[in-house]
């Protein structure tokens, strides 16, 4: 019997971010969630942003580490360059059938910014157009469960003030009607295999979204 499969574009890739507070767990999720999704068949890459591997993450390092300091507006904008000098190759990716898992995003760019001062919409702004996650799994985590995870290292915004205003600027972003549905949030709270179920049941939400919808763009 002829097969039609050859025929047929293999399916795309989903693209799933995975964000939430410092200390969360986001980075060892990530990777977990890798290898389950490579176990289950897909092709996936990890994307980290900031990726401090590029001329752009370059500067970002070395404001993250204070080593230099940049104006607020200018460094937001470095942040929103970065993902835009990567999004070609995300898209790419998504079409080849590549499924791919970013370790924070555009979420993180916003909330950041807007928990130091600047205006939330302006936030948003730079962000409109680049690839929309099929999915968005939040981590989060409760300020005490938080502070039993011990101390912050060097980096600039590694402080519990702006923590604290990075958790409720998230709270806020979670019900922005732009991204409505995208959202799972995960306890992060408990043991590493635990979160990881969880992690996997908003997932695979994301993976039904992906097999009957394009790619979206960030609105
Ligand atoms: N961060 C991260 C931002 O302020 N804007 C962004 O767009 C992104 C992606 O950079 F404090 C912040 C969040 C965090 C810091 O993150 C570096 P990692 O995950 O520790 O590398
Ligand atoms: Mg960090």
């Amino acid at each position: 019997m002829a097969s039609t499969e050859t025929a047929t574009a293999p399916p795309r890739g989903i693209l799933i971010a995975i964000e939430g507070l410092d200390r969360a767990g986001k980075s060892t999720q990530c990777a977990l969630l890798v290898e389950r999704l490579q176990q289950s068949g897909h092709k996936v890459r990890l994307q980290k942003f900031p990726d401090r591997t590029t001329t752009i993450g370059t500067l970002i390092n070395s404001y993250l580490t204070s080593a230099t300091d940049i104006d607020d507006h200018t460094i937001h904008l470095l942040f929103s360059a970065n993902r835009w000098e990567l999004a070609h190759s995300i898209r790419t990716d998504i079409a080849a059938g590549v499924t791919v898992v970013l370790d924070r995003y555009m979420y993180s760019g916003v909330v950041f910014s807007a928990a130091k001062g600047l205006d939330y919409e302006y936030c948003r702004g730079p962000e409109v157009g680049l690839p929309r996650p099929d999915v968005i799994v939040f981590m989060d985590l409760d300020e005490g469960e938080a502070a039993k995870r011990g101390g912050f290292g060097e980096e600039r915004y590694e402080v519990p003030e702006v923590q604290r205003r990075v958790r409720e600027m998230f709270r806020m972003m979670r019900g922005d009607e732009r991204d409505a549905g995208d959202w799972g949030v995960v306890d992060a709270g408990a043991e590493v295999g635990v979160v990881a179920e969880r992690v996997w049941g908003v997932v695979e939400r994301g993976v039904e979204f992906a097999r009957g919808n394009e790619l979206r763009s960030i609105q």
